[in-house]
């Protein structure tokens, strides 16, 4: 992508009310564009971001055996009415009047609807079980939207549902997505801790937060150190394989974690104190089972061998797929912008010509675009007239792992520098030299 083609409407300064880095960096460089509180727009730089998260989600998901749907983000209050949400769910959700005056909502959540799906096809327990889940814009007229897309009214949330025969199936489900959830954010390059957690609203007695520390944070987080050290299950793990599945569960949850409602503080003393930590965090999922709570008032039941009915067991997972483009920011920055993690960056590679009207650079910065393209690089090529300095400085706001810069003489030895955005370190090669070193990372 040629810069002066691009739509990048970066900005020296952030508007005094965005109070966290996250929050002003989005908006200096151009990711997002607030369009009422809580509701943005995701402008290019931005939306290949939530879009790269998106896929690596799908990804996980799909790996863990999840089915993705799509459902509408508009929903018949009646479904509401039948699991008693309607009335409990208070001002946080945005009730709309049809023509024919019909009580709608925009979804807050999905529960009541996948349950009616649910229940309109699956009859039999030979068909559990099953966990469809999609990625869709959810509405929660939040009292103080804030922190930008960290808690905003309109955001896009993966919400998966699964349904079993019985309690200890659903159990199984719940733990295939606690795994799914370590290997998701591994992949985006973060650390989330999963924590004991209060269910809220969704209900149940099961329920665990997935938090990334940030001094940002909403969330109070106490937990044992040693939870950190404990690696994902990886690219390779069986998620059919239950044994493997509660070992997995159990390896984590031996250790002391709990967000500020379960908080033990008798418990959490009992632990060594260069092992204790108290911090703040940024929920990014939140997983439940809640048993029957929907699928009782709302007849979801299977014929059994035995022919008789059962209520179905089910569990939901949420991740904020909106707001982990700011937690990640808030997770990975330094003073001079942004430090993407590779899986995420909006380009792989970010390539400078630093002086586009000489002939020479210009030529070679066109070949160093070609190769990189060729090398399968996702490139963000600056060629604008913009004197050099200007130029680093944008390069390392929007924070692509590498850079590549071309000027006059390293163009006369016949070498480009490539810089590593999170080291700083900077290396003279020849351009084929360069493209593989970003592979070797
Ligand atoms: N139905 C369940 C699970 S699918 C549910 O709604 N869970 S939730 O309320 O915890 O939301 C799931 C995730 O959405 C949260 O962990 C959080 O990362 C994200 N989220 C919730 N509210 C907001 C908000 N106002 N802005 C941005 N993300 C949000």
């Amino acid at each position: 992508m040629r810069l002066s083609r691009f739509f990048l409407p970066v900005t020296k300064d952030a508007p005094a009310d965005a109070t966290i880095i996250s929050h002003q960096l989005m908006l200096r460089t151009g990711m997002v564009r607030q369009n009422g509180a809580g509701i943005y727009s995701w402008l290019p730089l931005g939306y290949r971001v939530l879009k790269k998260i998106e896929q690596i989600v799908r990804e996980e998901m799909d790996r863990a055996g999840a089915i993705e749907m799509l459902m509408p983000t508009l929903q018949q209050a009646d479904l509401w009415r039948e699991s008693g949400r309607y009335e409990d769910y208070g001002q946080e959700m945005l009730r709309i009047t049809d023509r024919h005056d019909r009580d709608m909502l925009y979804g807050p959540t999905n529960e009541e609807m996948i349950t009616d799906i649910f229940r309109s096809y699956v009859k039999s327990y030979k068909q559990l079980p099953i966990n469809l889940y999609h990625q869709q814009w959810k509405f929660r007229d939040e009292v103080r939207p804030r922190f930008g897309v960290m808690r905003g009214r309109e955001f896009l949330m993966k919400d998966a549902y699964s349904f079993d025969v019985d309690e200890q199936s659903a159990r199984i489900s719940y733990q295939r997505m606690f795994a799914a959830y370590l290997n998701t954010f591994s992949r985006l390059g973060v650390t989330a801790i999963p924590m004991q957690a209060d269910p809220g609203p969704i209900g149940g007695d099961l329920s665990h937060e997935f938090l990334i520390l940030a001094s940002s944070g909403e969330s109070a987080v106490f937990c044992d150190r040693n939870i950190l050290n404990v690696p994902p299950p990886g690219a390779n793990f069986d998620f059919n394989d239950e044994a493997a599945l509660s070992d997995e569960f159990a390896r984590r949850t031996q250790y002391y974690a709990a967000t500020e409602e379960k908080h033990d503080a008798e418990a959490f003393a009992g632990i060594p104190e260069d092992r204790r930590i108290e911090a703040r965090g940024v929920e990014v999922g939140h997983i439940f089972y809640f048993g029957t709570k929907y699928s009782a008032p709302m007849k979801a039941e299977v014929q059994m061998p035995d022919s008789g009915l059962q209520t179905i067991h089910g569990g939901s997972y949420g991740i904020g797929v909106s707001r982990l483009v700011g937690a990640i920011i808030e997770a990975s920055h330094d003073d001079s912008g942004i430090i993407w993690p590779a899986a995420v960056s909006p380009f792989d590679v970010g390539l400078i010509s630093m002086k586009p009207d000489d002939p020479a650079v210009g030529a070679a910065a066109e070949q160093a675009y070609q190769a990189l393209m060729s090398a399968g690089k996702d490139v963000l090529y600056d060629e604008t007239s913009d004197r050099a300095g200007p130029k680093f400085k944008r390069m390392d706001l929007i924070g692509l792992p590498w850079q590549m810069t071309i000027g006059p003489r390293g163009v006369k030895e016949g070498k480009v520098e490539l810089k590593n955005r999170a080291s700083g370190e900077k290396l003279d090669l020849i351009l084929d030299a360069a493209i593989a070193h970003m592979d070797k990372d």
